[in-house]
């Protein structure tokens, strides 16, 4: 029997199905994971360097820089921003980066958000 190109309708209706809409409904808007970037609490990293940390790697505005430093402080960790990985890695490499420049034991995290 000749094997010609296979048409809709031709095969197992199980495959039918499996091949038809029903798999093709699910628009492909995928998500990459996110990560946290986690800011810690110490005794010895200056408030402001933290807060121009904040503004300058972060993006974030004086008022809400301030009061996530303060937050930070007194709860002991805080989450600066969340990102792709890649992103949210090289964040984290800048806050230690910054922080070593200027001989401060600031210490940045990134978790699964
Ligand atoms: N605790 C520091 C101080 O009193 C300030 C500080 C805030 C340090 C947030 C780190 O992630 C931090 N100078």
């Amino acid at each position: 029997m000749a094997a010609g190109p296979r048409k809709p309708g031709d095969g197992d209706p199980r495959r039918e199905r499996e091949g038809g809409l029903a798999t093709e409904q699910r628009p492909k808007t995928e998500r990459p994971p996110r990560f946290k970037v986690v800011l810690y609490n110490d005794d010895y990293t200056p408030m402001e360097f933290v807060v121009t940390l904040l503004e300058q790697v972060f993006r974030k505005g004086p008022a809400e820089a301030t009061q996530l430093m303060l937050q930070i402080h007194r709860g002991g960790r805080g989450i600066a921003g969340v990102y792709v990985l890649q992103v949210a890695e090289t964040k984290a490499s800048q806050v230690h980066r910054l922080a070593e420049q200027r001989g401060y034991p600031l210490q940045a995290g990134v978790e699964p958000e």
